[in-house]
């Protein structure tokens, strides 16, 4: 079964990760949720990333505010792809952690989703997973095609309202 691990910087983090623990298990992915903070807890944040492809790890999401380290460290760490997830703080709305995730070196890329989206950080990983895993795919394919009836059906119904 395809593993994605979850790392969070701290609990205040976890009701954005929310969603995208929500889409894996949907998928039918084991998820490890863990709290990892790239500054507070830098020897834990180490160890998950060394030993993360023997844990069976095939992807991490990394979802951190403010000066938000904790995607880059893991990357530098990992052959492992890391999605990173910027979540939304007080002074800057979020646009520290964007950054601060987003803007990484040549050489050490975290891919990123945007401020807060929990939902798409599961679906790139289920897409990346997708490559591997038909039965993963399969799904995608219902998913994106369930989107699109939804959208179609409210173009319509938005029609019949003018
Ligand atoms: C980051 O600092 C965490 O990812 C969190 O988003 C932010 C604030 O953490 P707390 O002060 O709420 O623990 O490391």
């Amino acid at each position: 079964m395809s593993k994605v691990g979850i790392l969070m910087g701290s609990k205040s983090d976890f009701d954005v990760v929310k969603p995208a623990v929500a889409v894996l298990k949907k998928f039918g992915v084991e998820v490890e949720v863990r709290v990892i903070s790239a500054h507070r807890t830098p020897d834990e944040a180490h160890a998950f990333a060394a030993n993360a492809k023997a844990n069976g790890m095939e992807v991490i999401i990394c979802a951190a505010g403010k000066a938000a380290h904790l995607g880059g460290v893991i990357a530098a760490l990992t052959t492992l792809p890391v999605i990173g997830l910027p979540v939304k703080t007080d002074m800057m709305g979020g646009l520290d952690s964007l950054l601060s995730i987003v803007q990484m070196p040549s050489g050490i890329p975290v891919a990123t989703v945007g401020v807060n989206g929990g939902e798409n950080a599961g679906l790139l990983a289920l897409q990346i997973l997708g490559i591997k895993y038909p039965e993963i795919e399969k799904q995608l394919v219902e998913y994106k095609e369930n989107m699109k009836a939804k959208i179609n059906a409210d173009d319509t119904a938005l029609q019949a309202m003018l």
